[in-house]
Formats: C-alpha cells, structure tokens, sequence
C-alpha cells in the first residue's frame, strides 16, 4: 500500500512533504483533512493524531506527525536521490537549519500567516503581527549571512533543510518582508525547482 499522507493543500507544513515526495518521486496517497469544517479537531483525526494538526502520515499503521520528523523518515526509508549530506557534520547542519527554521522563522510566519490568509482585515492583530515580522527580518539577516556565496543551506546540496524554508519563503511577499540580498537569491533559485512549482498553493 502507498504511503499515506493526510494534509490540506492551503497547508504550509503539508507541502514540505509534498515537496520531498516530488523530489523523490515517492508514489503516495493524498488525504485531505476539511479543516475549514474543522475535521483536524475532531475524532477520527484526532486520534490519528492528538494534536490536531496536519500533516499526518500513516504507512503500514505506522503513524507520524510533525513535518520535519516525517521529512527525517522519508529520507531513512528512501535515500534516494540524498536530501542529506553523507558525512556526520552535514547532517548535524541540516538538523540544525531545519529547528531553527522552525525556532526562528515558522512560529512567526504562522503569527502573520493564518490571519493574513484566512481572517478579516478586522480580526487582525497589528501590534502582534508587527512584532512577529521584526523577529523574521532578524533571522533573515543572521540568514543572509551564512548564504552569502552559497546555493543551499548545507555542503553545497539541496537537502532538507531548504525544504524546510520552502513554503514560508514563497509567502514572504504576503508577509510584507523583504528579504536581503542572498535570501532572496536563494528563495528565487529554491522556489523555481520543479517540486516547488507542482506544489504551489492556490492561496
Ligand atoms: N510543527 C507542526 C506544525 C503543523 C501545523 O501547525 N499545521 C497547521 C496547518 S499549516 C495546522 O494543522 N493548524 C491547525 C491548528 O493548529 O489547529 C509540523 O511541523 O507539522
């Protein structure tokens, strides 16, 4: 049975997946969860997954959530083609890009993101909104730094630390931030990748 991965097409997390499932060529079933009708809150999914959020995967009733741990099983079950480096030090710097991509820039993007995207003008929060963006710009710039005279994150190799970025950078425009000189390089180079373009949101 193929790999099942349960997601909603709007969904930033999802599409890291559905990014390394194209770089891949990984043959998956695709669940969408109706979060709009709020099913991520509601049994069964929840007891799929307990936190209620999406992506899912579930392979042979073997179930995990988070997309970075599901980005970390697909490249142990599939090595090929390597979205890792082979040697210890390259892996430890993709593991690292990838938490702080998650420490630093998603849970600030998710701040300005899901009112931008799906609330009402009115229902936004600008001070918090305002504060969130500061925190990107800031990492962007600590980000910028280290891509200056590189192509990707880690040992000259698309790995899965730059699938981690993918999704959020597409939205730095809605966010408002513009990114310095070699992230944005990086993100124009990233965002042309044929997963990027099969997988691009609608919204
Ligand atoms: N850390 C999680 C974040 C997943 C996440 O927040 N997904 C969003 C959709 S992009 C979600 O399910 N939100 C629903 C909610 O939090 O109620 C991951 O990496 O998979």
């Amino acid at each position: 049975m193929d790999i099942k991965l349960h997601y909603h097409p709007l969904s930033t997390y999802s599409r890291r997946v559905l990014i390394a499932f194209a770089e891949k060529q990984i043959p998956h079933e695709l669940v969408v969860v109706d979060m709009a009708a709020r099913r991520h809150r509601e049994q069964p999914y929840l007891s799929l997954n307990p936190y209620g959020r999406v992506p899912t995967l579930e392979e042979d009733g073997f179930v995990l959530f988070e997309s970075t741990a599901i980005l970390n099983y697909l490249e142990a079950t599939r090595p090929g083609p390597p979205l890792m480096p082979a040697d210890a030090r390259g892996r430890a710097l993709v593991d690292m890009h990838m938490k702080l991509c998650d420490l630093q820039l998603t849970r600030h993007a998710d701040t300005i993101l899901f009112p931008t995207r799906f609330l009402p003008r009115e229902r936004w929060n600008d001070a918090v909104m305002t504060a969130a963006k500061t925190a990107i710009e800031k990492h962007l710039a600590i980000l910028d730094k280290r891509l200056a005279g590189r192509t990707y994150l880690v040992a000259e190799q698309f790995s899965l630390a730059d699938i981690c970025y993918m999704p959020f950078l597409e939205f730095l425009p809605l966010m408002e931030v513009v990114p310095p000189k070699a992230v944005a390089i990086w993100s124009e180079h990233l965002l042309a990748r044929p997963s990027a373009v099969a997988t691009r949101p609608e919204k």
